[in-house]
Order: C-alpha cells, then structure tokens, then sequence
C-alpha cells in the first residue's frame, strides 16, 4: 500500500498507475503537485425583451466564457449549442452550454440561458370606423341591423393574434344611442391591442317644411313656384325654367338640424329622366356649392316619373340649408335637364351624433 499525503487534488484517469504488493488496484489517480485542471465560468442568463419592431426574435451576443488551468495554458472551449454567439434567436428559452477541454483532457461544463420576449402588441390591420345607423320614429321594434367587416390583426411573432369581440356583437338588436364596440388581439405572449368604434342609431323624423322659405333658380310659370315641392301634395310641383344654365332649389330650415337622409318624390306623370345627375347638399351655407353632398347624384336608372329617391347623408350633417342642383357637368346629363319635385322630406336625428 502506498500511502502519500500531498497538497494536491486528484485527476481520475482510464487505468490504474500504480497497485499495491498483491496487485490489486489501489489507486487510479494521476498526482501532479500543485495541478487544478480546467474550470469554465458562463456568462450570466440574458433576457431580452422586444418592445418594439416586427421582429419574431432578436441578435444575441454575449462575452465569451472564461477558463483557467493551472498550467498556464488555456483550455480549449467549445461551444456545444447550435446558436451561435451573435445569432438570431426566436422568441423562447434557449439554453447554451460550453465545454473547456485541458491538456490533460479534463473537461469541465458550464450552461446559462437566453431568453428573448415578445413584449410588442399585435396591430389591427383593418378596424371599422364610425357606423351610423338611423331607424324610422315608428319602427315598432325600437331596434336595426347592424352590420360591419370583422376586424383582421397581425403580430411581429408571425403567429395570428386571437381576436375576441367584447361587446356587443353586429346583428339585428341595436337600439338607439351610442354603443362602443371593442374588439381585443392578443398575442401568444399576452400583449394585447384594441380596435374600438361606435355604432351610433338615431332615431329619424321628418322636418315639417310646410311653410318654410323655399328659393329656386328660375321658375318656368307661376304654378310651379319653388314653394311646390314642400306643400304636403304630390300633385304639384317646382319646374325651372328651360335652359336654365344651372337650375338648383333650396330650402331654408330655419335652424341647424341634425340631418340624416333627403327624401325626393319627382313629378309623377313626366319627364323623370330631367332629374338624372340632381345632387343634394345639405349644409350650414346660404350658397349651395358651400354645402356637402348627401349620397351621390340621382342616377338615370333612378330617375323616372313618380320615384322616391333617398339621399342618405353619412356621415349626418349640421344644416339649415338643404338644396338640389343639377351638376350639369356630368357626363350622361341630359339637354333638357331641369327639377320637377313633387315633394321632398327631410329627415334629422333626434340624439346626438352628429357631435
Ligand atoms: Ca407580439
Ligand atoms: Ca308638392
């Protein structure tokens, strides 16, 4: 047996040294004074955190790990992940690990972790914009369809975000008043956006227009003054004059309205094809051409004795004047283009959207 006694640390080796007087195997270790084989220090955990970009993961680069002998030699590291210092690295925890290998082929091992969050919110590729909605004063049901695209979002992580509705979904029950709808995309990470919008539902009644001053361009004879296409009778109407160069009629509400939709009933037993490319304006402007259009001009397949036209003003308009012109220079107008309104409606909002 031999015994010694050392200030040093043992290194494990494949075969045994030295055995003792009966052969047998006492001892496997490789005793060098003063030898401290290879020891290998990571670098600390990383987290990396996005907030911002349309990145699914970052760049990471950390200090190279440090190793020491006693020989004075450095050992040999190698990096045994599959990512790369500097690399890119998918959101996740991925653990990196190195070996340091010395001259006398110990080894030692050290590990830490990269870990890269998704801190950036989904984005709502489409969401609606104010819906505005209007249901007749004796709609029985007190309620109106509405209806509108379903918000889309997308996400840096190139993973498709949920998208929840959180409130009250399109359909048939709206009611009036302001309703806000809120539609929520999180992500897999829990980041979360909101698309939000309002779905406003007047209640619409007709403006009483008996009475009040109604103008024209010209008037072909006095039986058709301007005041014709407000007088509560279908039977009689405005006409303008022939050639009138730019023939328009207009309405003074007296004060501003809430207004939502202009209602025209042309003259019932000719000439409905004059009408074709009439414009409604409904707007805070004595002039005409100051004032916005509500819907978009009366269309030949439109215009036809005896047809009820709505002009739908969306969004609604502040007015006190409500006109009709001509818009001469659009392209199938007719030669012989005038107005010849038997009446017209005009209807306004009873709550609050037009603010
Ligand atoms: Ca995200
Ligand atoms: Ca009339």
């Amino acid at each position: 047996m031999v015994r010694r006694e050392h200030s040093f640390k043992p290194v494990y080796t494949d075969t045994p040294l030295f055995t003792d007087n009966q052969d047998t195997i006492q001892e496997y270790f490789d005793c060098q004074d003063d030898y401290v084989p290879a020891s290998i220090a990571c670098p600390s955990s990383i987290l990396e955190r996005l907030t911002s970009g349309n990145f699914s993961g970052a760049v990471i680069v950390w200090g190279q790990p440090s190793a020491t002998e006693s020989s004075g030699i450095p050992p040999l590291i190698t990096l045994l992940s599959t990512r790369d210092n500097g690399s890119f690295f998918p959101f996740g925890v991925h653990t990196i690990s190195y070996k340091a290998v010395d001259l006398k082929n110990n080894i030692d091992r050290c590990e830490f972790n990269v870990t890269v969050v998704d801190g950036v919110q989904p984005r709502f590729t489409n969401c609606p914009l104010k819906i505005n909605q209007v249901i007749d004063n004796d709609n029985i049901t007190g309620s109106v369809l509405v209806e509108w695209d379903e918000p889309t979002a997308t996400d840096n992580s190139g993973v498709h975000p949920t998208v929840v509705n959180e409130t009250p979904d399109k359909g048939p029950n709206f009611t009036k008043g302001t309703h806000i709808i809120t539609y929520r995309a999180r992500d897999e990470a829990g980041n979360s956006q909101i698309c939000t919008f309002n779905v406003v539902i007047a209640i619409k009644k007709s403006i009483d227009l008996i009475g009040k001053v109604a103008t024209q361009s010209s008037t072909y004879r006095y039986e058709y003054t301007s005041d014709k296409a407000i007088d509560g009778n279908k039977d009689t109407l405005n006409h303008n004059e022939m050639n009138d160069p730019h023939p328009w009629w207009k309405v003074d509400l007296e004060d501003k309205h809430c207004l939502v939709a202009v209602t025209v009933t042309l003259r019932l037993n000719c000439c409905g094809s004059r009408f074709n490319a009439a414009t409604v304006r409904a707007g805070e402007s004595f002039e005409i051409s100051e004032n916005q259009p509500c819907g978009l001009p009366a269309t030949e397949a439109q215009s036809k004795p005896g047809a009820v036209i709505v002009f739908v003003c969306d969004p609604p308009v502040v007015a006190r004047y409500v006109s009709i012109d001509i818009d001469v220079t659009y392209p199938s107008v007719r030669d012989d283009y005038l107005l010849q309104i038997a009446e017209v409606k005009v209807e306004e909002a009873t709550n609050k959207e037009c603010e």
